[in-house]
């Protein structure tokens, strides 16, 4: 297997595009198929402030490192969710390359609410661990942006995530979902950032020899809580469907993009409206946030982060963390 630009040797083949390339040229054609989403759909336009959503996945880490390669300064944003033998390594390697990028990193500590891991606080609150967590994810990532002036909040998400999430959104016709995913959801009121997905045509396995091919450095466990995800099964069902018919995924998610999002976004607008607590976004009068800090009997100071900075670290410090 040839490159088809060069002739040296292929380290990947692309089927979807009936190619091979060498690895210069597939992070080439990965950075400009990246670049290409960004400007064609707006993702990040002059004048805007990106922070990047990091978990220290090969995702999130090859979007922020890409990035800030293309020319995008961006820092990162991460939620601790106390979950042992995982939480810290993924800080760990965020913190790797928030060195190796120079920019700094918000982090927000699950513990702060009520001392508890992810698990133990949806225990309290009586939900499964991904639904706290997704709930709590979107609260304080959007509220880093608007504290700390970041127009925008940049996913690692791919075109597997988004392939999975729409098939299961589709499947049990989950209305209140769809139309709702965008590769770009604008910001509003002040109180919303604008929220994009880069990499939402590049596959989960092309992003992994992307950051491979650069020597990230990412964790490769899963969140625990991820075992058995139904997203899982769907995303086993479309590499299948894609192994038969290559393109599948593209064509799923760019068929919803062009033909169900238009006629959807003015009713999310229109059911809006803002918490009369702390004054983000909510459907109801008081946002799923403000009710856990009123379960938990706490107050919003609790809604805090940390800053990591390696430019006010010196090299010895840095060396020693
Ligand atoms: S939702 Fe669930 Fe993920 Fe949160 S608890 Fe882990 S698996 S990280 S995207
Ligand atoms: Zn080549
Ligand atoms: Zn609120």
């Amino acid at each position: 297997m040839k490159c088809r630009v060069c002739g040296e040797p292929a380290v990947i083949s692309l089927k979807a595009y009936s190619t091979a390339l060498c690895a210069p040229h597939f992070i080439s054609f990965l950075e400009k198929r990246t670049l290409n989403t960004i400007n064609k759909y707006r993702l990040i336009e002059n004048g805007e402030k990106p922070i990047v959503a990091v978990s220290g996945g090969k995702d999130s880490l090859s979007v922020w490192f890409m990035l800030n390669k293309l020319g995008y300064a961006a820092d990162g944003v991460y939620i601790n969710l106390g979950i042992e033998n995982y939480s810290d390594i993924s800080f760990a390697k965020i913190e790797k390359m928030a060195d190796l990028l120079m920019k700094k990193v918000y982090s927000f500590d699950i513990k702060r609410l009520s001392d508890k891991g992810i698990d133990g606080l949806a225990k309290i609150l009586k939900r499964v661990p991904c639904s706290a967590c997704g709930m709590i994810k979107r609260y304080v990532m959007n509220r880093v942006c608007i504290e700390y002036g970041y127009t925008t909040l940049v996913t690692g998400h791919n075109i597997d995530d988004e392939a999975s999430a729409l098939f299961g959104n589709v499947l049990y016709w989950k209305e209140e979902y769809l139309g709702k995913k965008n590769v770009v959801l604008e910001a509003r009121h002040g109180h919303l950032s604008k929220k994009v997905k880069p990499f939402f045509l590049c596959s989960e396995r092309d992003i992994a020899a992307y950051a491979i091919l650069n020597n990230i450095d990412y964790i490769r466990e899963e969140c625990p809580f991820s075992v058995g995800a139904k997203t899982l099964i769907y995303k086993d069902m479309l590499n299948r469907l894609e192994q038969l018919s290559p393109g599948t995924k593209i064509q799923f998610v760019k068929g919803y993009l062009k033909s169900f999002i238009k006629n959807r976004q003015e009713d999310i607008k229109n059911t809006e409206n803002f918490c009369s607590k702390c004054g983000y976004p909510t459907y109801g009068s008081i946002c799923n946030m403000c009710r856990v800090l009123e379960r938990l009997n706490i107050g919003e100071g609790h809604i805090c982060f940390d800053e990591y900075d390696p430019s006010v670290l010196d090299t010895t410090e840095r060396l020693m963390t």
